[in-house]
């Protein structure tokens, strides 16, 4: 006998195969929605009962309650709100009992909305109740308030399909299948583990001590979906955690993965994980420190107490029915040789930890990562996908006036780049880019805008393959080129270099006559005579390009570059 699903049934929302080929023609008439990743997310464990006792989107009803109160409108204990956002312009038009074929990336439709309620919420009011903070360095907070459409929809879904992964399905277990692998292996006690980092041996030690204590089966449960912005990415750390579980003793640990969109919502999200892990048969769910924390307000404090989500789900306890498993942080005692709770650390011990910040700088470093703290297997999985600095794709993002010597170093540095040799390098000059990729826009600051994001894009791709892109649009605006780095960050370098040449100088040369017939009013909207340069507050260099050559310019950009750490 398993553990009973939250609210007392597994819901399954599959309307079965023949009503879905029904409702598949049915749709071709609806009006129809292409969901994004994280809307898929959630319409997904909806469908297969992981989101039990939802039946649906939640309605205003349940909405108004489940903010205010962490409880459906029944009652029942739920403390995220999961509706469908929409445009406003989408809205128009749909009412109770439209029906809406959800779509996935592909266009197929996974899903039918049967809309009983649509409403534009307080999200302010939103995020305070069940973030507590409306403070935008909060990533759940952040995408609530600026990524969010205004409008919920809520209601019963009928489900066709189950959204189809092309990735590690052999790992992906809906609720029942969990279930039906716990019951035929005899695991009627399991105690399940969160997480969306790669696995050391602290986390190690926490699942096993927590087996052990219980006497129970362990399940790794990862989320796959979607987790906090600037994680390793779910291919990483699911090729660590195979390597890791051949370090648990056999036939004690089974490793699922979960496509939840995580909101980082602290001790709201701790319930509703244990709600999940129920659904999905576990008995036991471990909360760590800081468990789905979203990390540091824009005070520089943290938004949520270390022990906060500990502290709620205990007070949930009876009607969850799972129960929690809490852990203090695990530190390495050094004399001992062996992890410990930080708390049962004496005074002549020595505690040794590395933060995750720390662990990123030294793979950015190409340093030491020490057996104690994680196991060389796993530390080799993370080398490949986070190479040091000096093999990692890069951007070097040129900006300045029309003539200010953009072009003329860019190509000077991507000359000496290849001259050193060993790096692929591209050039993304101005006017090389409005010939191949921009050749339909003007400048206007929206086409200027377009166009400084297609090239954005190229260079984030060539830098996530390793590659050199060297940018050298004028690319006046500064929140275009925060967009951009932001784009690129990420994936590699971004190195922002201002061509700061004053426009008397720029003006003075004139090579291609353009300031002339600017000034006539030939050329219209021209940068630094009818249409702005905003210079960049911080970027990595500046170069005036009145007091040196372009050889001496290239030379300075290659100086900074080593300086960054962007070679060996
Ligand atoms: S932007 O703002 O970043 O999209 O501009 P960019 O793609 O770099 O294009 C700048 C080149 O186009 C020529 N040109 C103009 N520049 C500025 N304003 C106006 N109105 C304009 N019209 C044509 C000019 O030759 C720029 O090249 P560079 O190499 O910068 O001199």
């Amino acid at each position: 006998h398993l553990i009973e699903p939250h609210g007392g049934k597994l819901m399954d929302l599959f309307v079965g195969e023949d009503k879905a080929e029904a409702l598949k023609k049915e749709a071709v008439d609806l009006p129809s929605l292409d969901l994004t990743d994280r809307q898929l997310c959630d319409l997904e464990l909806m469908l297969t009962g992981g989101f039990s006792p939802l039946d649906g989107f939640l309605r205003k009803a349940d909405y108004d309650s489940v903010v205010e109160k962490m409880r459906l409108a029944d009652g029942t204990v739920w403390p995220m709100p999961i509706m469908l956002d929409v445009s406003r312009d989408f809205a128009e038009g749909v009412k109770t009992g439209t029906r809406i074929a959800l779509r996935d990336g592909e266009g197929v439709v996974i899903a039918i909305l049967n809309v009983e309620d649509a409403w534009e919420a307080d999200r302010e009011k939103e995020a305070e109740k069940v973030f507590g903070t409306t403070d935008k360095a909060h990533p759940g907070v952040a995408h609530l308030l600026e990524n969010t459409q205004p409008v919920y929809l809520g209601g019963r879904v009928e489900g066709l399909e189950a959204p189809t992964h092309y990735d590690f399905k052999h790992l992906r277990e809906t609720p029942k299948e969990l279930r039906e692998r716990f019951a035929k292996s005899g695991w009627n006690k399991v105690v399940a583990f969160q997480t969306r980092n790669p696995m050391h041996r602290a986390h190690q030690e926490i699942t096993l001590r927590a087996a052990r204590q219980l006497e129970a089966n362990l399940l790794i449960h990862p989320v796959v979906g979607m987790t906090k912005p600037g994680d390793i990415d779910h291919y990483t750390r699911v090729r660590c955690y195979e390597h890791i579980l051949r370090r648990y003793p056999e036939q004690t640990t089974h490793m699922s993965l979960l496509p939840l969109a995580m909101r980082m919502g602290g001790p709201r999200e701790a319930v509703w994980h244990a709600i999940i892990r129920k659904n999905h048969g576990c008995t036991h769910f471990i909360v760590g420190r800081d468990h789905a924390g979203p990390g540091k307000g824009s005070d520089g404090e943290d938004l949520y107490g270390p022990y906060d989500a500990q502290e709620m789900v205990e007070e949930y306890a009876e009607e969850l029915g799972i129960e929690m498993v809490p852990f203090q942080m695990m530190v390495y005692v050094k004399e001992r040789a062996e992890y410990a709770p930080i708390d049962e650390v004496k005074d002549d011990e020595t505690a040794l930890k590395l933060s995750g910040t720390e662990v990123r700088r030294r793979l950015q470093e190409g340093l030491d990562i020490p057996e104690w703290f994680s196991y060389p297997e796993v530390v080799e999985e993370l080398r490949k996908t986070h190479p040091p600095k000096h093999e990692q794709g890069l951007t070097v993002f040129f900006t300045g006036l029309s003539g200010s010597g953009k072009s003329t170093i860019a190509n000077a540095l991507m000359v000496k780049l290849m001259e050193q040799g060993g790096r692929r390098v591209t050039l993304l000059d101005g006017d090389l880019v409005r010939k191949h990729l921009s050749s339909e826009l003007g400048f206007s600051k929206e086409h200027r805008d377009i166009n400084i994001r297609r090239i954005g894009y190229v260079a984030s791709e060539i830098t996530k393959n390793g590659g050199i892109a060297i940018c050298a649009p004028i690319a006046p605006y500064t929140q275009t080129r925060r967009q951009v780095r932001e784009m690129i960050e990420p994936l590699g370098g971004f190195v922002e270099v201002h061509v700061a040449t004053a426009l008397e100088v720029c003006e003075e040369r004139d090579r291609k006559g353009l300031y002339a017939k600017a000034r006539k009013g030939i050329i219209k909207e021209f940068t630094g005579i009818s249409d702005p340069y905003e210079e960049p507050e911080n970027p990595e260099l500046r170069i005036d390009t009145a007091d040196c050559s372009p050889d001496e310019a290239a030379n300075r950009v290659l100086l900074k570059l080593e300086n960054l750490g962007y070679f060996k």
